[in-house]
Formats: structure tokens, C-alpha cells, sequence
């Protein structure tokens, strides 16, 4: 069995890919404010009560975009409810008041989890903090020059401790998976398995054509990551529910943020796997953007995906997520075997 990812594992990642993370500047171009990023936008709110979804049989998976999509086979999924929309900070509001949870970004950073010795670990590397989106100054295609080890971000700052705070109607993020697991267990929930999820995303769509495109949820407009448009009325984050439902009344499926799932990650689908897949065991799990430990599936695209660099805004889309350090972009929602309370 492999070693059980360790909390702050992505930054062994960063410590290799960042300029940050070598002592150099965050960019060599100053970055926008994170306050760039607030909204005052007001949206309707729909309800916290959960969807039922009836089981059915999907094509699940797709080979029209990214290869670690594919392949397509019918899979059969059981009936299940699941929440309507992105787990908001509201919602976590009542979780932390009702546990006195404190989230692994809130934690300090203990110097062992980064398996090289102390002396090079940047100083602030060692704060309580997170993963935040900063966008450069000029274009790039290196993941590593939009993002940034923020100390003191965390879901009650997403943007960093300079931004605005967390809006109750907006999704939390900047969690880990054990800050999503704890939250499921006090709701009764449980995150859902990748099938589940696409299943509710794809809605009964029967092709991928017919499916949403990236107007059916926050994503982004204009040339990703220096020009970003907002021409659907969002730079950051937006409140759960601005957007139309799919066609089991569930909002911002293929946007907003990225949506965290039980499963653990490899590049594409075991063809093998068609009744109620639950995704590889943990010692199979493969991301070839964070190698060194298992990443959990998350599904959905972000408010950060545009067409020129990551047309995930679908419900086939699927990247790995590290779970033990959250980011700006990543939130999740829950499921429920039976009708939740
Ligand atoms: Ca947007
Ligand atoms: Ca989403």
C-alpha cells in the first residue's frame, strides 16, 4: 500500500516547479491585487435541499477532448441524492460553529511533511496558508507562474489575506479532503464517486454534444491567464446559483469551481469498470501533475477555464487534485444514500 499522502504534500510539488518556492521572487511581473477579485454581484439563492437522482445507465467518459477522459463505456449508476449546488461558506459557517473545526489551511505547517531537510524550506512555506490563483502580467502557459503558496489564505480569505472575505452565498474553498471529509460526516453525507457526479452533471444528455458548454456555469472569457473579460459577469468566484440549472435542477456543474469526488485519480477509465465504478485503489492512483502521492478526481472546471487552456467546463472533464492542501478553485459537494435530514 502507498504511503498515505501527507498533509501539505502538493508542496513538495511547489518546492520543485515554483519560482517562490527557490527563494526567487512570487513573479517577476507584480500581480493584480487579489481584491481584483471581488464581486458584489447578487444572485438568486437556491435551495440547500438535495436532488434526488434515479439510477440509470450513461455513457460515462469521453474521447473528444482530453485523452485521460476516455474511454466512453456505459456505466450503470444507483439512485442517490445530491446537493443542488457547490457546498457554500455559509453552509461551512454552520459546520465550523457547530464542531469548532479548524481547516488544514488554518494548521501550522509542520517541516517534516516536506521530506527534504529544514534549511530548504522557505520561511513561508512553513505559515499556515494556501493555494491561490495570481495571475501574471504577461502570457504563460506554465501552471506555475498563476499560482502561489499564499500564507494566510484560507476559506475565510480565498484570495489571501489582502482580499475580500468569504461571501456567504459563494462555494468554500481552500479545503483539503479531511476538512471535506469532516463536513460530510457531521452532514451525513459523503462525497460522491466520479460516476455519480458526471451522471449528475450530464443530466440525461445523450451525447457530449448535446451537453453544456462553458455559458452554463462561471468560467472564464478572453486569453487564459493575462485577459480575463468576465464577460459572464464574473472575475472570481460567483454565487452559488447565478446560473441556469441542468436539467435535474443542479447548479454551476461545469463551473464555478472545481468539485472534489471520492475516487482516486488515474489518466483515463477502466473500461472494465461499468457498475457503480469507484475508481482505482489508492496504490494504482497515478497524476502525472503531482506524482509523488494519490490525488483525489475533481470534476467540473472552474471559473478559471477557458477555451485556449482547459476546456474542462464539461461533465466528462477530470483533473487530480492533491488532498492534502486546497485552492482557490476547488471546492466540492456532497451526496446522500438515503434522503438527507
Ligand atoms: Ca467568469
Ligand atoms: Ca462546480
Amino acid at each position: 500500500m502507498r504511503q498515505v499522502p501527507v498533509k501539505r504534500a502538493f508542496a513538495c510539488v511547489m518546492i520543485a516547479v515554483l519560482p517562490a518556492c527557490t527563494g526567487a521572487p512570487e513573479q517577476a511581473d507584480a500581480p493584480r491585487t487579489a481584491t481584483d477579485f471581488a464581486t458584489s454581484a447578487r444572485c438568486p439563492s437556491p435551495p440547500d435541499t438535495p436532488v434526488h437522482i434515479k439510477g440509470d445507465t450513461f455513457m460515462m467518459g469521453s474521447d473528444a477532448v482530453y485523452a485521460e477522459e476516455g474511454p466512453p463505456r456505459l456505466t450503470q449508476v444507483s439512485a442517490f441524492w445530491i446537493d443542488r449546488h457547490e457546498v457554500t461558506n455559509a453552509q461551512f459557517v454552520a459546520f465550523v460553529k457547530a464542531t469548532g473545526h479548524v481547516t488544514v489551511a488554518e494548521k501550522p505547517v509542520d517541516p517534516a511533511q516536506f521530506g527534504v531537510p529544514a534549511s530548504q524550506i522557505p520561511a513561508f512555506m512553513l505559515e499556515p496558508g494556501s493555494a491561490v490563483f495570481t495571475p501574471p502580467a504577461r502570457p504563460s502557459r506554465n501552471y506555475a507562474d498563476w499560482w502561489a503558496y499564499v500564507p494566510g489564505a484560507n476559506w475565510k480569505k480565498p484570495y489571501g489575506p489582502q482580499g475580500p472575505d468569504a461571501v456567504a452565498g459563494q462555494p468554500v474553498v481552500h479545503l483539503a479532503w479531511e476538512d471535506m471529509q469532516a463536513y460530510a460526516r457531521w452532514k451525513g453525507g459523503r462525497l460522491p464517486t466520479e460516476a455519480e457526479w458526471e451522471y449528475a452533471a450530464s443530466a440525461g444528455a445523450p451525447d457530449s454534444a448535446a451537453q453544456p458548454g462553458p455559458d452554463a456555469a462561471n468560467s472564464w472569457q478572453g486569453v487564459f491567464p493575462v485577459v480575463n473579460e468576465a464577460s459572464d459577469g464574473f472575475e472570481g468566484i460567483a454565487p452559488v446559483g447565478c446560473f441556469a440549472p441542468n436539467a435535474f435542477g443542479l447548479y454551476d456543474m461545469v463551473g464555478n469551481v472545481w468539485e472534489v469526488t471520492a475516487d482516486f485519480f488515474r489518466p483515463g477509465h477502466d473500461p472494465r469498470a461499468a457498475d457503480n465504478p469507484r475508481g482505482p485503489s489508492e496504490n494504482d492512483a497515478y497524476d502525472p501533475l503531482n506524482p509523488g502521492f494519490a490525488s483525489r478526481v475533481m470534476k467540473g472546471g472552474s471559473y478559471l477555464c477557458a477555451p485556449n487552456y482547459c476546456q474542462r467546463y464539461r461533465p466528462e472533464s477530470r483533473q487530480g487534485r492533491d488532498p492534502g492542501l486546497g485552492a482557490s478553485n476547488v471546492g466540492f459537494r456532497l451526496v446522500y444514500d438515503r434522503a438527507p435530514r
